[in-house]
């Protein structure tokens, strides 16, 4: 089998294309990995901090180049791409710090003397399945803190995203990160299986159905596990709210990178009177959105199911507030869309769909549109829009999300604070931060008794 990647943009530029190794191959790079682990980890603290750091210089220093290939294998517009290699670079600058420190803590001891110490070791081999949707920032955030406390990496991209993780294994080896540290291998479910089968630690990216079998797969063996699986993510409008602010940063969320985030706003919750303004601000807002923000979606299919779950939506009642075509253009377009009156029930109120679609509901006051906000399966980051501090607090505190955003996107993270979601959109430990290092290491006790404790 070959896995394959094309431009969304220009569906006939064949971006790479690569045998798939096969599952022996995946279990032969975890070994290669397991063997380079141990002196990995000897190398010590200043070894792999120093490593991590020159990946920082070297995605800075190719950074017009790994930008140009975002755009050109996932369709992400130009300056979100730069966005991207900045942020990558600064994840892994910020956790070349991490091998630096405390890996545990000094305790007391219940009676007597002696030292009781805690020490967080890395497992071994981490084994990574990134989207595609972030192919620098996502196979980053999970390999930098992964590798800060020294476990090696083994990462499967997605098939759309190969070139970009191939260059990025590119440029650890620029970085003289040392061999086996750092592995990629191409590769679709077949590879995916055979990696979360044989590593020590696994984090997974992408959607909700393999997420799910990929923790019960890792919990089975019995080893630790994180998913950030779909979000399905409000944006609240109160009618104190700057309106006009509200509808950029609303727009931004929704049709930015033609909404293929998992932190994309796809429902719009307006609160009294703020619906007509709203709408009609939000209708302008989308209307101006061009390719410098929205872009292709990232192939035949994903459009298809979009225009599908639009024109069935429209079949069951919903109106069309601004969108809703497929522009007659070369490349996987669809228009920035806002729909009103979507039955409830209806899959585009009810499931991720990673386009720039969104659906517009009113409430009648923030009790009810939190409680609409919190009526979904997957929530990740919502964002509310206010001048009212103690409304965005009550917001804050009430909201079911893992991340709440008050006037700003529900799209865009902090690298360094911990990410995810609540109920089905993760699943165990945090991503980014130091919570990925807690993940990435498991901790030991230590007790030290003098004289043997008599
Ligand atoms: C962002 O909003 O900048 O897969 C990042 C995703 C998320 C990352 C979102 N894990 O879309």
């Amino acid at each position: 089998m070959s896995i394959t990647s094309y431009n969304p943009a220009d569906p006939a530029d064949l971006v790479v294309a690569v045998e798939a190794p096969g599952a022996e191959a995946v279990r032969a790079a975890v070994g290669r990995a397991r063997a380079a682990q141990a002196g990995w980890l000897a190398a010590g603290a200043g070894a792999r901090s120093a490593a991590l750091g020159r990946i920082a210089e070297a995605v800075e220093a190719h950074a017009e180049e790994l930008a140009a290939l975002i755009v050109r294998e996932v369709g992400k517009p130009l300056a979100e791409a730069r966005g991207e290699v900045a942020r990558t670079a600064a994840i892994w600058r910020y956790y070349a710090q991490a091998p630096y420190e405390p890996s545990g803590a000094v305790h007391e001891t219940a009676a007597g003397p002696g030292l009781l110490l805690t020490r967080r070791r890395p497992y071994g081999v981490a084994g990574l399945i990134a989207p595609w949707n972030f192919p620098l920032a996502i196979p980053s955030w999970k390999a930098a803190p992964a590798l800060a406390v020294g476990n090696t990496a083994v990462l499967k991209p997605a098939p759309e995203a190969t070139a970009c993780a191939l260059r990025l294994a590119e440029l650890t080896a620029l970085a003289s990160l040392p061999e086996d540290v750092f592995t990629v291998l191409p590769g679709g479910a077949e590879e995916g299986v055979a990696l979360v089968e044989a590593a020590d630690v696994v984090s997974f990216t992408g959607s909700t159905g393999v997420g799910r079998a990929v923790v019960r797969a890792a919990t089975g063996r019995g080893v630790p596990v994180q998913a950030e699986l779909g979000g399905l993510n409000a944006a609240l409008v109160l009618p104190d709210a700057d309106v006009e602010l509200a509808a950029g940063h609303i727009a931004a969320a929704i049709a930015g990178y033609a909404g293929q985030k998992c932190t994309a706003t796809s429902r719009v919750i307006a609160v009294g009177a703020a619906y007509a303004p709203l709408r009609e601000a939000l209708v302008k807002a989308l209307a101006t959105v061009d390719d410098s923000v929205c872009g292709p979606v990232v192939n035949e299919a994903a459009r298809e199911r979009m225009t599908g779950a639009v024109s069935s939506a429209v079949e069951a009642g919903a109106s069309v507030l601004v969108g809703g075509r497929v522009p007659e253009r070369a490349g996987w377009y669809v228009e920035p869309t806002l729909l009103a009156d979507v039955p409830d029930q209806h899959p585009l109120a009810r499931e991720e769909f990673f386009g720039p679609v969104a659906v517009l509901h009113a409430a009648a006051d923030l009790d009810e549109a939190i409680a609409l906000a919190n009526d979904t399966p997957h929530s990740l980051a919502t964002s509310v829009h206010t001048r009212s501090l103690d409304a965005a607090l009550a917001a804050a505190d009430r909201l079911d999300a893992g991340m709440i955003r008050v006037n700003a996107p529900s799209s865009g993270v902090d690298f360094h604070l911990p990410f995810g979601g609540t109920k089905g959109a993760s699943h165990g430990e945090r991503e980014q931060g130091r919570a990925a290092l807690e993940f990435y290491t498991v901790s030991r006790t230590v007790s030290v008794l003098p004289g043997g404790g008599l």
